[in-house]
């Protein structure tokens, strides 16, 4: 009689982050209304290649007071392989609001605070910092409650810094994985962090560091050689006898999920609104989550002086940004918001006329189908970024103008310039002449050259997917040996 082959069992994949990639709304009647988001690491995952039952741990996004409620989500959640991690008010005030985004992103972004408020953070450091190992440890508690001996967990972003050595401490055989999604700056900018040294500590537990750039990879093996006095390897940092790897690990898009969307028939009609809307007239395109390393203000300004000195393109050209409101309880997001209506407004005074306007400006998210036709319609995309880690928007943009050929003006402070630097006309967004010349060299460029940037980046963008991203990952903390692997071997 044939034997049935034995089905191995899957290998469990603990993917740790702020947030879930679901948001749960409460109804009426008190059930949960759950709503998975597409996001880049979603499908990221979907794509690794080996056999992992993926489980996913991070805080839901709102606050659920009764006992009753977060039992009941829990359950909820539990249907799509996610695990909560309830952060009570005063922490997510302290710990995401304060130190997360208020310290770090700005730190690792190069962004100097204004004084007052650098001086506010200051005297906040002790209860944000508190609250930043509160919740770093709330995510270790809930993660031991899931691990099971052969589980991998990769811990993502500047949010989760202490938490690979809270999971070392109680597992040392643990395979564990951190990502960095930002920057991670210059060691001399990161050294005037006050708590440095134990967030490096907290990171080099990992058996596997990744960043999205060579760059950000080299600054933080400089930081723990010259604060923490560790050696710098060619495979990353040696603290006694015991190497920790540290590599760049580029993210990517899933560009099918594009492709194929310009093929349905919503996205298509909403295409051929857009183009009759705009006809006559070259179209530019910024989409940016409302942020001040986005450089929107600067973006304006260029856009501004590209108008002075071109009076021919006035109606001729316009710019529709796309601003998604983000972290709208931080003082210096509110601030941004008003500088950019404050700009907007005066570009669109200056230069409008009855009919028409220069600059047309959304405060909200778009649904994606919205979405794949402005990409698609667009002559050219305008990611002027003063800093990001990679920036996803300048990949999705190459992703759906196969036909057009839309020309990426991209900042050079974006991780994304050391892979879309060949195809797309590079820019320090700080120049805003810089950016207006680039804008006039791209509205004139010809078809030719078009074509020629276009298929360099397309190239790119199908071959370094997010799939491919997360399966390379993934395979290299598998195959990393831990150390008590290591010492059976010797
Ligand atoms: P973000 O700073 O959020 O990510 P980015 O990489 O550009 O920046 O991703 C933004 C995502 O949001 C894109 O997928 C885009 O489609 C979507 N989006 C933006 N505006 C939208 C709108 N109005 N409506 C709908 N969707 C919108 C962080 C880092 C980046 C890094 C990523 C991934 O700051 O540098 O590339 O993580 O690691």
């Amino acid at each position: 009689e044939k034997q049935a082959s034995p089905v191995l069992p899957a290998q469990r994949l603990m993917v740790v982050a702020n947030r879930l990639p679901v948001s749960a709304t409460r109804r009426p009647d008190g059930s949960w209304q759950l709503d998975l988001s597409a996001g880049g690491l979603v499908s990221a995952l979907l794509g690794v290649k080996q056999n992992f039952e993926t489980r996913w741990i991070g805080w839901p996004g709102l606050y659920v007071p009764d006992e009753a409620g977060r039992k009941s989500l829990q359950k909820a959640l539990a249907d799509k392989g996610c695990v909560p991690v309830f952060l009570d008010e005063n922490t997510v005030d302290q710990y995401y609001n304060g130190y997360c985004n208020n310290v770090l992103w700005p730190l690792f972004h190069y962004i100097g605070l204004p004084t007052e408020d650098r001086l506010a953070a200051t005297r906040s450091l002790q209860s944000q910092w508190a609250a930043y190992k509160r919740a770093n440890e709330q995510f270790a508690d809930t993660v031991l409650s899931q691990y099971q001996e052969g589980d991998v967990v990769w811990c993502h972003d500047y949010h989760l810094m202490l938490l690979p050595s809270y999971l070392k401490n109680h597992h040392t055989q643990m395979k564990v994985g951190w990502f960095l999604h930002t920057p991670f700056p210059s060691s001399e900018i990161y050294r005037t962090l006050p708590l440095r040294s134990e967030i490096l500590r907290g990171v080099l537990a990992a058996d596997l560091i990744g960043f999205h750039t060579y760059d950000y990879a080299r600054h933080f093996v400089s930081a723990c050689t010259r604060i923490l006095g560790l050696e710098g390897t060619p495979d990353g940092v040696e603290d006694s006898g015991s190497v920790t790897r540290v590599a760049a690990f580029p993210i990517g898009i899933d560009p099918d999920r594009f492709t194929q969307a310009l093929e349905t028939d919503v996205v298509k009609t909403h295409i051929a609104e857009l183009k009759a809307r705009f006809a006559g007239r070259k179209v530019m395109l910024g989409v940016d989550r409302l942020d001040m390393i986005k450089g929107i203000p600067q973006k304006l300004l260029a856009f501004e002086k590209f108008l002075e000195e071109n009076p021919d393109w006035i109606n001729k050209v316009l710019l529709v940004q796309i601003a998604v409101p983000s972290r709208t309880d931080v003082p210096e997001y509110q601030k941004l918001t008003s500088l950019v209506h404050e700009i907007v407004g005066r570009i669109n005074g200056r230069f409008g006329t009855l009919t028409t306007v220069p600059i047309h400006h959304l405060d909200r998210s778009l649904a994606f189908h919205e979405l794949c036709a402005l990409y698609a319609i667009t002559d050219v995309a305008l990611v002027t970024s003063l800093r990001d880690g990679m920036n996803l928007v300048s990949y999705e943009y190459v992703a759906c103008q196969n036909e057009r050929k839309g020309v990426l003006i991209l900042s050079e402070f974006a991780g994304a310039a050391q892979s879309l630097g060949a195809g797309a006309i590079l820019v320090n967004p700080w120049n805003v002449s810089d950016v207006a010349a680039s804008i006039e060299d791209a509205l004139t460029m010809s078809e030719a050259e078009r074509a020629e940037r276009h298929k360099h980046n397309f190239q790119h963008v199908t071959v370094h997917t997010a799939q491919a991203w997360a399966d390379t990952f993934v395979s290299e903390l598998n195959d990393t040996l831990v150390e008590a692997e290591l010492r059976t071997l010797k």
